[in-house]
């Protein structure tokens, strides 16, 4: 693929001087920002990540900060999961559903107060339909889009580095919750979270003044940890499960398509209910799967690759990678409930070619 022209509409971060400096040599685009995909190469990437610890341009999860009298009633229409003992130091993966049932993104809730919270969006325009969430149902809410940029500090060396630009404190942060810790005289959300599973935490900073001296000080504390710039990995987040949503779903897909029915609380009362219920009666149409693609390694997963069983479309493939560790091809994709392929050998007509495939049981550790 050619080069993206760089231009104002494509929005850099805090962080681009210092990802940029570290020889960044990918990007996606992201809710219109850059986020850095590849420094090194995707393998060498991810295997450093499994060991050392990486500092991750995620400004790109762009918050959506709702205040006001009616944000907790405004949080609950939004997203079927139950928030009623979200506490005011904690984080939920929450995925947003419109009146059909179909997945609008799936963010990650930042809960200040009963009256603040942050969205942590993924990439889909999902500010509008909360604006017009408000103005449908007249809530006393302001909704904006602030001056936070997530950096993300990942990897099993992630609570050393970490404390030792924020103190012992961030060790005690337990998993999803956060904690308000000083950096240079300001006063910063550090959560431990983020978009893989080797650990680590996730700093909104809030206020992009401060990126690159916060970027250096971690290059600066980490120098003997191996500390490298990263970002989110295919191979990681294949393996691992993770899901990308505008690649792996869309509107078309249910929660229940994506593995996210633990996440729709019967008690909620949301956008969507009625039509959530109807699915859980008769069922999901779709499952999302973890599948093993034959063969050699497999070019990139840029469009959707049909699965085939026999000569009808049972699926798609939407992510696909090379696995090292796994010593084969990683691959996520969607395939209806009610044909029986689940044990059997499937074809995937990937646009590099038809490949054979196995629908996987659980993700690859
Ligand atoms: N961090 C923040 N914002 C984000 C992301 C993030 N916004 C965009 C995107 N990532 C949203 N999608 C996800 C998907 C998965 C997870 C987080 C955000 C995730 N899932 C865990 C899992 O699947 O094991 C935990 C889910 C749970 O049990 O609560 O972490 O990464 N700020």
């Amino acid at each position: 693929m050619a080069l993206i022209s760089p231009s104002r509409r494509l929005r850099r971060t805090p962080f681009s001087d210092g990802v940029e400096r570290a020889g960044v040599k990918a990007y996606t685009v992201y809710n219109r920002m850059l986020l850095p995909t590849m420094f090194d190469s995707m393998a060498a990437d991810c295997a450093h990540l499994k060991s050392h610890v990486q500092v991750w341009d995620v400004a790109c999860e762009r918050q959506i900060s709702v205040k006001g009298p009616d944000a907790n009633r405004l949080m609950a229409l939004l997203t079927p999961r139950d928030l009623s003992k979200m506490a005011d130091d904690q984080c939920y993966y929450v995925p947003m559903v419109d009146q059909y049932g179909g997945m609008l993104n799936d963010p990650v809730a930042v809960k200040h107060s009963d009256d603040h919270y942050w969205i942590s969006i993924a990439d889909s325009d999902l500010r509008l339909w909360v604006k017009g969430v408000v103005a449908g149902f007249g809530l006393d809410v302001d909704v904006s889009e602030p001056d936070v940029s997530p950096l993300a500090v990942q990897g099993p060396k992630a609570d050393d580095l970490m404390a030792r630009v924020f103190g012992e404190d961030v060790r005690s942060i337990r998993f999803f919750r956060y904690k308000r810790l000083s950096f240079q005289g300001k006063t910063l959300l550090v959560a431990r979270s983020g978009f893989s599973k080797q650990g680590g935490f996730e700093i909104y900073v809030d206020g992009g003044e401060i990126g690159m001296s916060l970027w250096d000080a971690l290059f600066a504390a980490g120098a003997d940890l191996n500390v490298r710039a990263g970002g989110p990995n295919l191979i990681e987040r294949v393996e691992s499960g993770l899901l990308s949503y505008g690649n792996d779903m869309t509107d078309q897909n249910t929660p229940f398509d994506c593995g996210l029915g633990k996440f729709v609380s019967s008690n909620a009362d949301y956008i969507g209910r009625s039509a959530l219920e109807r699915v859980a009666e008769r069922g999901a149409e779709f499952a999302l799967c973890p599948i093993e693609i034959l063969g050699e390694p497999i070019g990139v997963c840029d469009r959707a690759w049909p699965i085939m069983g026999g000569s009808s479309k049972v699926g798609q493939v939407t992510s696909a990678v090379w696995s090292p560790d796994a010593n084969c091809n990683v691959a996520i994709g969607m395939v209806r409930t009610g044909d029986a392929v689940a044990s059997s050998n499937i074809e995937i007509n990937t646009h590099h070619g038809p490949r054979i495939g196995q629908i996987r049981d659980a993700f690859w550790k």
